[in-house]
């Protein structure tokens, strides 16, 4: 990688992506799914914006007061961030599991290795069970993890299973660069930002929100996901907030 470069972090990201690829953990459609992320992250400045932190402040209270929640890994989530995403399930203690739009399914395996290698044993590589009202392998979920989870961290997602979460009484936090995807429109709560910053901010907001418990239902209740959305669109569109 060119050193320094104006658009190292980029670079880097990709570079993260291929690598995924090479090692089998990421499918080659993750590169044009990332591209489109890309494309927004550009416009949103790759800055986390004053709606993205409002979302990641209501999605940290979520997460204190949910009882069983889970986060879920794919494989462009595995490239670019599993450090992380482990300090993210060790801050709440709560387990990752893998879930995957594309075969083949040995995918899931290896990410599973990717993870045990990094010293954190993952859900979803075993036995798993269907999530009902979805037919893509994303279905596929681990009886002892997204299948009893209350709450469920979706980064880089797609609308199916969001809904099929939705219809099994799941609340939803998504990570998605795109105001306008379908799950960012039906999750719960959707933080417009990149998974590589999202992720390491969500856990500093943990940290500092576990001081100020009772603020937690009063931060969860003041949310609303459409206006955040709209707030977000507005900077993509205008470049300012509305
Ligand atoms: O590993 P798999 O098989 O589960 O497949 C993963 C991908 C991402 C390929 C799959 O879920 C997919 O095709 O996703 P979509 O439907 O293309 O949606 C991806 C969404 O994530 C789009 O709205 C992108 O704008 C957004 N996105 C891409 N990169 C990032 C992102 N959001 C946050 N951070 C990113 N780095």
């Amino acid at each position: 990688m060119p050193k320094p470069h104006p658009r190292q972090e980029s670079l880097r990201q990709r570079h993260l992506l291929q690598e995924g690829i090479r090692k089998g953990i990421t499918t080659p459609t993750g590169l044009i799914a990332f591209g489109r992320g890309e494309a927004f992250d550009y416009l949103l400045g790759e800055k986390t914006t004053p709606p993205a932190k409002k979302a990641i402040e209501t999605a940290a209270a979520r997460l204190l007061l949910a009882s069983r929640p889970v986060i879920s890994v794919n494989g462009n989530t595995a490239a670019l961030c599993p450090r992380e995403l482990i300090a993210l399930s060790n801050e709440l203690n709560c387990p990752l599991e893998v879930n995957l739009f594309y075969g083949p399914a040995s995918r899931r395996k290896k990410i599973s290795a990717f993870f045990q290698k990094r010293g954190k044993k993952i859900l979803g590589a075993q036995k798993t069970v269907p999530l009902p009202g979805l037919s893509s392998l994303r279905a596929n979920v681990d009886p002892n993890g997204i299948l009893k989870a209350d709450t469920v961290l979706v980064p880089l997602e797609d609308g199916d299973r969001t809904q099929a979460l939705k219809k099994a009484r799941k609340f939803v936090i998504a990570i998605d660069l795109n105001p306008l995807s379908r799950t960012a429109r039906t999750a719960d709560i959707s933080i417009v930002d990149n998974v590589v910053r999202a992720i390491p901010a969500l856990t500093r907001q943990i940290r500092k929100m576990k001081k100020q418990r009772t603020a937690l239902q009063k931060t969860l209740n003041a949310f609303s996901n459409s206006r955040n959305l709209k707030e977000s669109e507005q900077i993509i569109r205008k470049g300012k907030l509305s």
